[in-house]
């Protein structure tokens, strides 16, 4: 790669070559590699129509995923079906590869959700927009799998500025001390909002782990070979009982932070277009056409189920049913709560005020 910080474990180049590597490998069937191609471009038709649908009112906000197909699908279909993600509010391709429908990721983001889809029939967490928070969980549910003499792994996603949180830190200790089978995944896509990554000190994120007792690796985060192969190693440390690995997938955030955010007041168009060139997607596609893996109607018929999806998530958005404002104080305990009864109903009191006016 351009950027000489990085010794990122490499299995296909930005320009689709197959190149080998000592430590990892990784032997996929045609049919495998073609359904990685397929959830990458899935993944970034959702992520791109839920932004188009930000703009249009019909979403309060959307974080893209753009450019970080790669590391959040290869990551995920590394795991076993029993293992558990924990991602941040940016794991579109993660909650995807883990089976949660597109409109159930779009339903938070409009307000009408308070978790979207069921955690543990998706072996999979709700999104958490509180930096870190998901870490200290993933590590705890580690504990319990170990408690339990389970098989099963937790992996925990968090970005390069999540490394500088308190939380993160503590998930490490605790996850270094008990041998936590937990894999902890770091997309380092350069940028925390306007802040970049190297203004975090002077090694790589993931030579911090060596200070905790555990390995820590980087791969191309726009490699998904490479990061399925690494992340499969992790999972089997794990899972062996070997405890924990910090992998550290080196990538790019193409989009801005959120839908509030504006770029290009902090970062130059430069960088963006030197992203471009490594294209997770592309570089897929170019290697699964020079091995004749895939052709011209495979790519075809992928975009046809890219929009038609896209035409899903469009009308399931416009369509969905909000709930009532009172049903916000339903989860807050799960017994009858007078403190609560009382808000629901000042609550309630509040909004009938307005039918009297309008009567
Ligand atoms: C505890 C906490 N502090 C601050 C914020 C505000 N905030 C939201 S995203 C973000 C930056 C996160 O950067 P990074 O960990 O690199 O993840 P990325 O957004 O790049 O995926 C911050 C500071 C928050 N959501 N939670
Ligand atoms: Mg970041």
């Amino acid at each position: 790669m351009a950027d000489e910080r990085v010794s990122a474990v490499q299995l296909l180049t930005p320009e689709g070559q197959r190149v080998a590597h000592p430590e990892y490998d990784i032997n996929l069937t045609d049919a495998e590699l073609r359904g990685l191609y397929r959830d990458m471009v899935l993944v970034r038709r959702i992520d791109t129509e839920a932004t188009a649908l930000q703009r249009q009112g019909e979403l309060g906000l959307w974080a893209p995923c753009l450019g970080q197909e790669a590391a959040q699908v290869g990551s995920a279909r590394a795991m076993a079906p029993n293992d558990f993600a924990f991602p941040t509010f940016r794991e579109h391709g993660v909650t995807w590869c883990r089976g949660v429908a597109a409109l159930d990721m779009l339903a938070i983001l409009r307000g009408i959700s308070n978790g979207g889809w069921d955690p543990s029939l998706h072996r999979c967490g709700p999104y958490s927009i509180v930096i870190g928070a998901q870490v200290l969980h993933g590590v705890g549910y580690a504990m319990g799998v170990q408690f339990d003499g389970a098989e099963d792994v937790a992996v925990t996603y968090f970005g390069d500025g999540a490394m500088a949180q308190g939380d993160v830190n503590e998930a490490f200790v605790f996850a270094a001390s008990f041998s936590a089978p937990v894999v902890f995944f770091c997309q380092n896509n350069q940028w925390a909002i306007s802040q970049p990554s190297d203004r975090q000190g002077n090694i790589q994120l993931y030579e911090r782990a060596n200070g905790f007792g555990f390995p820590g690796v980087q791969v191309d985060g726009n490699d998904v070979l490479a990061v399925l192969a690494v992340t499969k190693v992790a999972l089997e440390r794990a899972r062996s009982g070997n405890g924990p690995t910090l992998i550290e997938a080196y990538t790019y955030r193409m989009g801005a932070h959120t839908t509030s955010d504006d770029p290009t007041r902090y970062r130059l168009a430069g960088e963006l277009e030197t992203w471009r060139l490594r294209d997770p997607i592309e570089r897929l596609k170019a290697y699964l056409a020079r091995q004749g893996i895939a052709d011209r109607s495979y790519f075809d018929q992928i975009e046809q189920e890219g929009e038609k999806l896209a035409e899903q998530i469009r009308d399931g958005v416009r369509a969905m049913v909000p709930p009532k404002p009172e049903s916000m104080f339903d989860d807050v305990y799960s017994e009858p709560h007078a403190r609560i009864d009382e808000q629901r109903a000042e609550m309630l009191e509040y909004l009938a005020s307005f039918e009297d006016a309008g009567g």
